[in-house]
């Protein structure tokens, strides 16, 4: 049972990665191995089985399967959201009920795609699964499964367990007008790596993302130096992790987070297929490109970087 509320999940909140070993297998032990490499950076949670963990690729009971094992490892330490998103209400109430009889803290889901649902059915999507699990439920906004308009999030936020949002939008004048017209209880987090410091400059709680997986301690100081009003340090910063990630996303971007662990000594694997796996030549190119914007921004003390 979850013993935490929504509004004590704030910071730093790596939209974890799956790791397949290189047959595409779901590999627990380095499962293990990241989980506890995050927890030593000390993010302030940890968000499960989203787009960053592939989740598509993965049937219901390997997604499941994940699940157990972070929990597992993770002890109650830190909150643990689980994505449980899918296209279909039956799949997601499924995945809901089994995150919260494993003890996660929240839910969160994107909206049902690839079809084109209206508006009303997709509140009753959330409604459904809301209503399966007394968990707070995140609402996820992402281009990829079609973004949910201001109108409809203002209907999301009115559903009893539906209490906040994570906002993989650019639009970021909506998150100060969720805050001012929803209610500044309703949680937002702030998705898009690339502005986490815009996201909470406009009032995110907290920032859900890729790139909190390899490059965690250039977040957690953007959000430290945003709490102590710095805004000079946090844009420094920012302009630090934008040329990792701008350069990153170049390349097969969630096979290259996983090699730049592996080159720091906590090798979370391959990606799955279609995804393509990373070639001797990209190998060379990432870890070159790397090398180059560690030396033009002086980055150090971040630990994927510094182990080259
Ligand atoms: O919402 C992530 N989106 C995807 C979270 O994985 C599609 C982001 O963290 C992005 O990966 C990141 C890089 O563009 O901002």
């Amino acid at each position: 049972m979850s013993k935490r509320n929504l509004q004590d999940i704030k910071g730093v909140i790596p939209a974890m990665m799956t790791c397949f070993d290189e047959q595409g297998r779901f590999d627990e032990s380095r499962q293990r191995d990241l989980t506890r490499f995050l927890l030593t950076k000390k993010v302030d949670g940890l968000y499960l089985t989203g787009s960053t963990g592939e989740t598509f690729l993965m049937t219901g009971e390997e997604r499941k399967r994940v699940v157990e094992v972070v929990l597992d490892e993770v002890g109650g330490r830190i909150p643990v959201i689980v994505h449980v998103g899918d296209i279909g209400t039956d799949k997601s109430i499924e995945l809901a009920r089994h995150a919260y009889e494993c003890g996660a803290d929240a839910i969160s889901s994107v909206p049902p795609f690839y079809f084109k649902f209206s508006s009303d059915e997709i509140v009753g999507y959330y409604q459904d699964i809301s209503e399966s699990v007394p968990l707070p439920m995140i609402v996820y906004n992402i281009a990829l499964a079609g973004l949910v308009d201001f109108s409809t999030i203002k209907r999301l936020a009115k559903i009893e367990n539906v209490k906040g949002i994570k906002y993989t939008a650019t639009s970021h004048h909506e998150i100060l007008r969720i805050k001012e017209e929803i209610g500044k209880d309703f949680m937002v987090y702030s998705g898009c790596d690339e502005m986490a410091m815009s996201g909470m400059a406009y009032g995110s709680d907290g920032i859900i993302g890729s790139f909190y997986n390899v490059i965690p301690e250039l977040f957690l100081q953007i959000v430290a130096a945003e709490k102590n009003n710095d805004i000079k340090q946090a844009k420094i910063l920012q302009t630090s992790a934008d040329a990792i990630i701008f350069f990153v996303l170049e390349h097969s971007f969630f096979a290259s987070m996983k090699k730049m662990l592996a080159w720091a000594g906590h090798d979370a694997g391959y990606s799955r297929r279609p995804f393509a796996p990373l070639t001797a030549e990209d190998e060379v190119q990432l870890r070159e490109g790397l090398l180059a914007i560690k030396d033009k921004y002086q980055i150090s003390g971040v630990e994927v970087l510094d182990n080259l």
